[in-house]
């Protein structure tokens, strides 16, 4: 084998620009990303001074996502979250060229920051790369479904 050729065996080991936007919102809005339904950028926080809240009520469920257009595979996705005590979805979810890559529920009932990993395999398609978080309405007026997102990043 030539060794000329062998730093050219790419496709194993991380790409570079795999890079989350304003993934700690401390632009103080979500300058970045994209929202439906209700989304606010709120004080305080796990880190810096500025953290997101999703909120489903009993009309919206809530998305927050970002469109990274760089190869994320072999990297893992990280972020803190708190979710509130009721039993109903959080969950965070990795596109790859629009389809499907991973995806995991958030655990409910989390009042302290939490550190939430999720690895993104090479078997996933090409970029862009979608990263979207989910809250599911309440489907209640009496209180609102919620989770807490800060320091989302790419490591
Ligand atoms: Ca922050």
């Amino acid at each position: 084998m030539d060794p000329l050729f062998f730093p050219l065996q790419s496709g194993v080991g991380k790409k570079t620009g795999c890079t989350v936007v304003n993934g700690g919102f401390e632009t103080g809005d979500i300058a970045g990303w994209n929202s439906f339904g209700p989304v606010y950028v709120i004080q305080d926080g796990y880190e810096g001074q500025y953290y997101a809240r999703m909120e489903g009520d009993d009309v919206f469920t809530a998305w927050l996502w970002q469109v990274i257009e760089a190869d994320c595979r072999n990297h893992t996705l990280s972020f803190q979250y708190r979710t509130c005590p009721h039993e109903l979805v959080h969950a965070v979810i990795v596109e790859m060229n629009g389809e499907d890559c991973v995806s995991e529920y958030v655990p409910h009932n989390q009042p302290n920051w939490t550190l939430f990993e999720l690895e993104i395999p090479a078997t996933c398609a090409g970029p862009p790369t979608e990263i979207k978080f989910w809250v599911f309405g309440s489907q209640t007026e009496e209180w609102k479904n919620w989770m807490d997102i800060d320091d989302v990043k790419m490591k």
